[in-house]
């Protein structure tokens, strides 16, 4: 014990002269963290584990590009001047060529002649889909313009808190819809409003999964099918506004983030602090397309840590749970759902294996192991012969299926072919039976719109059983798969069922200026939500112009649909050897 006592005033002397020495060296040390390029010092003397929260694995440097840049972003005044800062954060070539990636297509966007139909019929339909989306169009330029929705019975603008002071949702949500339509006036009126009006610098709370869905889904169509590079400023700048959600121990981000500020926090009613599958899982086509237009990885990598997470982390039965932890990265709780807070989960495996040029082999095995366990413990046959996806809570199956879930016909449809042989029938047979229950439920109905979720149990078949579920806000998801199944079987009943879907929008959803929701699709006289939702106008018009349209309107070889509707080409290999070519 003596060994490390002190000894007399000499010891004290060095011991004062190591305390002054470590002293200063400790103060030495600090000052280079408040060096103008501290970043590069924190690289060389930091671990990369403590460099790095964000991401588990290689986005750090980027990341912190990116953080270094976002410093620059806060003090430049033009979102111009931003992207440029932002793009400091890629070591490469930024420029993205256009024309290049144009002559990657298989096929012209639009078609020979904007996939009109030869059938007079059909081509009468196509254009009283059209006036729909001009009337919804005309309705909110009178009384909402630069609102995110239009409120048709009250004729004013409604802004809502998902879109963090984002303004203009079903401008940015029509961009693409109004353009295949050839509505070109519209189109320039919406262009010229994103490109003078479209403030990217709002300080609100928004819902990173809205936000990216809508606005850079919007964003980014708009910008692949005209090639204004005003688009891709936009976006590029909005894209990297929503990084910092990722700043979680897990790197799966929280569901609402403060644009201004970039802190993100999640959902109050998300049970234990967790994220939403839908949520965070529903970012992968965009974010891909981000890192394309940027040769920044930085986006590709945030999306790539979530799925290697997913991909690693234990299933219940092969299942994925809709709430998962950001912190532990453990599922929260065992709730099953191919609707309402797991749906597009689902829909981003394939449509990323799809958008890969079928080489993204990952996406590819968890879809159809998903789709499997989903097959094994969710898929049922009611009474009466109609096919379900039930809901499932920790092994109970609740029988009900949310509209949302109806979407998974179009699903299954898509990636009928690319399954094991023997198994594209089955998928076929599947995507129809879906699609015919999710009929029905619009059928069974007064007014021949469906209802937001409908049930199988207490003699139920495809009805809505609780007051509370017998809603219709204008959603697509029933529409969508009638487009997809048209598209992938040519069956002429899809068409039949869509314009008897048209038919009954514009008897009971029609008002005088716009169209609005109604509170119970059972009833024989209608009450509205007064609320023109903004995926109207991006979704359920743009899915029911593409079943009037030739096949040849946005191929599906070229496109894929993000989960507002929102058109994304397939990321050629051809573009990506001619890029590093360059
Ligand atoms: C849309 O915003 C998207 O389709 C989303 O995936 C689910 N909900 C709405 C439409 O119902």
């Amino acid at each position: 014990a003596t060994g490390t006592a002190m000894n007399g005033p000499a010891d004290k002397d060095k011991f004062v002269f190591l305390l002054f020495l470590s002293g200063l060296v400790t103060l030495c040390f600090g000052a280079l963290f408040f060096l103008p390029d501290s970043v590069r010092l924190k690289r060389i003397f930091l671990s990369k584990t403590e460099s790095q929260p964000v991401t588990k694995d290689a986005g750090g440097e980027a990341l912190e590009d990116m953080m270094l840049s976002r410093s620059k972003t806060e003090s430049a005044s033009k979102d111009e001047k931003v992207t440029s800062s932002s793009n400091q954060g890629a070591n490469t070539d930024t420029s993205f060529d256009y024309n290049k990636f144009k002559k990657c297509l298989l096929k012209p966007p639009l078609g020979i002649e904007h996939g009109k139909p030869s059938d007079p019929q059909t081509l009468q339909r196509r254009e009283k889909v059209k006036e729909m989306m001009k009337f919804a169009w005309d309705n909110y330029k009178s009384f909402a313009w630069g609102k995110n929705e239009l409120r048709p019975l009250t004729r004013n603008g409604h802004i809502g808190n998902m879109f963090g002071g984002l303004r203009g949702a079903s401008i940015v949500d029509s961009l693409d819809t109004l353009y295949i339509m050839g509505l070109m006036d519209e189109y320039n009126d919406a262009k010229e409003w994103v490109e003078t009006s479209l403030d990217l610098n709002s300080n609100g709370e928004a819902s990173l999964f809205e936000v990216n869905i809508r606005y850079v889904g919007g964003l980014l169509s708009a910008y692949y099918l005209t090639g204004e590079e005003m688009f891709k400023r936009k976006v590029m700048v909005l894209g990297e506004k929503l990084l910092p959600a990722f700043n979680t121990p897990t790197g799966i981000p929280r569901g609402v983030i403060n644009l201004g500020s970039g802190t993100s926090w999640s959902w109050g009613w998300a049970s234990a602090g967790s994220s939403i599958l839908a949520e965070f899982g529903t970012l992968h086509l965009e974010f891909v397309h981000l890192s394309e237009l940027s040769n920044n990885g930085i986006y590709t990598e945030k999306v790539m840590n979530i799925r290697k997470l997913l991909n690693k982390i234990e299933k219940p039965h092969g299942l994925y749970p809709n709430f998962l932890s950001p912190v532990s990265g453990n599922w929260v709780q065992h709730h099953v759902s191919i609707g309402g807070l797991g749906d597009s989960f689902y829909e981003y495996l394939i449509k990323s294996y799809l958008m890969s040029d079928k080489t993204d082999e990952e996406a590819k095995k968890m879809y159809y192991s998903a789709l499997e366990a989903i097959e094994a413990n969710l898929v049922q046959k009611s009474p009466g012969g109609l096919t379900y996806m039930a809901e499932w809570r920790g092994g109970i199956l609740d029988h009900k299926m949310g509209h949302l879930a109806c979407f998974s016909g179009g699903m299954v449809v898509i990636g009928a072919d690319d399954g094991a042989p023997e198994k594209r029938q089955h998928y076929l047979d599947l995507a129809a039976e879906i699609t015919h229950t999710c009929h029905e439920s619009y059928s069974r109905s007064a007014t021949k719109l469906g209802p937001e979720a409908f049930r199988f149990d207490g003699g139920a078949e495809a009805t809505a059983t609780r007051l509370s579920d017998r809603y219709y806000i204008l959603r697509p998801e029933v529409i969508e798969s009638y487009m997809y199944m048209w598209r992938l079987t040519h069956d002429p009943k899809y068409r039949e069922w869509g314009w008897e879907a048209v038919e009954a929008l514009e008897k009971h959803c029609r008002v005088e200026a716009g169209f609005s929701g109604i509170r119970d699709v059972y009833a024989q006289t209608v009450s509205h939500d007064n609320m023109q939702q903004s995926f109207f106008l991006s979704e359920t018009l743009k899915y029911l112009y593409l079943l009037f349209s030739d096949d040849d309107l946005l191929p599906l070889e070229d496109w894929v649909f993000n989960t507002e509707a929102h058109p994304l080409p397939v990321v050629r290999k051809s573009f990506s050897l001619q890029k590093q070519v360059k």
